[in-house]
Order: structure tokens, then sequence, then C-alpha cells
């Protein structure tokens, strides 16, 4: 019984303090994006690739990890702020981390925030950021039928990237089956084939995420 309220007041100064992050991107004019999906699935390289590609705009990057300082390292190369947060043994970021690194961020500066989750198709669900939009990265190597068993992520997010589709052959996945189970748990969710190593189908990410930032 105990547990049970104390974990609801946690989850209640979770959401206050998303709302917190909300109010400051909205204060800075600065589209955040909380990138989601599970260890290896292309989250980083999508990044690295909207960097390349997005030069007409301001990007900040929070980079989350385990332990790590890889991913923050990779993207420090793309020569934009780039803030590395360690959750230890946590496997999602959350919105009090988040609120952290946002004061190490030049925020004003920024068009876009893209935050990287920690590796992980569960944990994240439950922890609202703050962010304008939940994007969940999805690779075909993860077998064509993780999308129907981890419906909640995808109920959760506005897009889907099923990446790596170069290789989805060779791992006999049917990648037309991922977008139908996606549809199926969210018909709103934007589901968009993707290689992002082979930047096929990105082009179409960035319309839609610069028409979502319109819309806001
Ligand atoms: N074949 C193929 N490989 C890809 C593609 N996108 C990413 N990769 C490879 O997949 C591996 C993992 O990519 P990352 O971007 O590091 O994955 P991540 O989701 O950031 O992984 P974590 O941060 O560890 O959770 C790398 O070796 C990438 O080169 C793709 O479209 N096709
Ligand atoms: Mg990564």
């Amino acid at each position: 019984m105990h547990d049970i309220s104390l974990n609801r007041d946690v989850m209640v100064i979770h959401k206050a303090l998303a709302a917190k992050n909300r109010k400051l991107f909205d204060d800075n004019k600065v589209f955040a994006v909380n990138i989601m999906g599970a260890v290896g699935s292309g989250k980083t390289a999508l990044i690295e690739l909207l960097c390349d590609k997005m030069k007409e705009v301001k990007i900040g990057v929070i980079a989350g990890d385990v332990i790590s300082e890889v991913d923050a390292k990779r993207l420090r190369k793309k020569k934009k702020p780039v803030v590395g947060i360690n959750t230890g043994k946590e496997c999602h970021l959350d919105a009090h981390l988040v609120d952290h690194a946002l004061e190490k961020l030049p925020l004003a500066g920024l068009d876009f925030l893209f935050i990287e989750n920690v590796g992980n198709l569960i944990c994240p669900v439950d922890f609202e950021l703050g962010s304008h939009l939940n994007v969940v990265v999805v690779s075909v190597s993860e077998g064509d039928d993780t999308i129907e068993k981890h419906p909640a992520i995808f109920l959760t997010a506005d897009a889907a990237l099923i990446n790596k589709i170069d290789i989805a052959k060779a791992v006999d996945a049917n990648v037309d089956k991922m977008v139908a189970d996606a549809k199926k748990i969210n018909p709103g969710l934007q589901v968009i084939p993707v290689s992002i190593k082979k930047d096929v189908g990105v082009d179409d990410f960035i319309r839609w995420l610069k028409d979502a930032r319109g819309k806001n």
C-alpha cells in the first residue's frame, strides 16, 4: 500500500518536472524530440544524420546512456552543443535528469533539441520528459515481431522509424508486417521505413519533423 502511494507521488513529481521542461522549451522556442528505441536500433546514427542533413537549423543534443560517454563523444564530432547524461542502472531518462542537462545547454540559440533516451523499449514509456514529440526507432534486426510484442511504446510515440531496411532480406524481416503492426497499435502513428545508414527515408522524416514543429 505504502509502495503504491509512494510510486504515485514520484510519478506526480516527474509529470510536474516534465511540464517545467516543456515550458522552458516553449519559452526558448526550442522543439524537443525524445528519441527512444532498443539498444543498437540506430538512435545515435539518426541524430548524427539529422545533424548532417538539417544544416539550416540549430541543433542541440542530450545523449542518454547508462554509464558511458560513447554516444556523447560521437555526437560532439558534429560540432553541436551536446550534453551527456548517465543514468547509472536506470533503463530510461526522466524529466529530472533532463532538467539538469538543460542547465548546460544554450537553449535560447537552438531550434531543435534531440534527446537520445537509454536503449530500451519498455522503461522509457512511463517517463515523460517534456518533449514535443516522442519518436521510436526500431530495427528490422530485432525481429519483425518486435512491434507487436512491445505495444506500449508505439502507443506513446508520435512517429516510428523502422530502421535498417537495407538488411531486411538478410535477417528475414517483413517490413510491411512491421508497418501494419505499428499502425494497428496506433492508427495515428507516423510510420516511416528507413535505412539511416544508406540515407533512405530520412528526408521523409525530416519533412514530417519540420511540419510538426510548424504546427506547434
Ligand atoms: N545496416 C544498417 N546498420 C545501421 C543502420 N543504422 C544504424 N546502423 C548500425 O547499427 C549500429 C547501432 O547504431 P547506433 O546508432 O549506435 O544505435 P543506438 O540505438 O544509438 O544504440 P544504443 O545507444 O547503444 O542504444 C551501428 O553499428 C550502426 O552503424 C542502418 O540503417 N542499416
Ligand atoms: Mg546510441
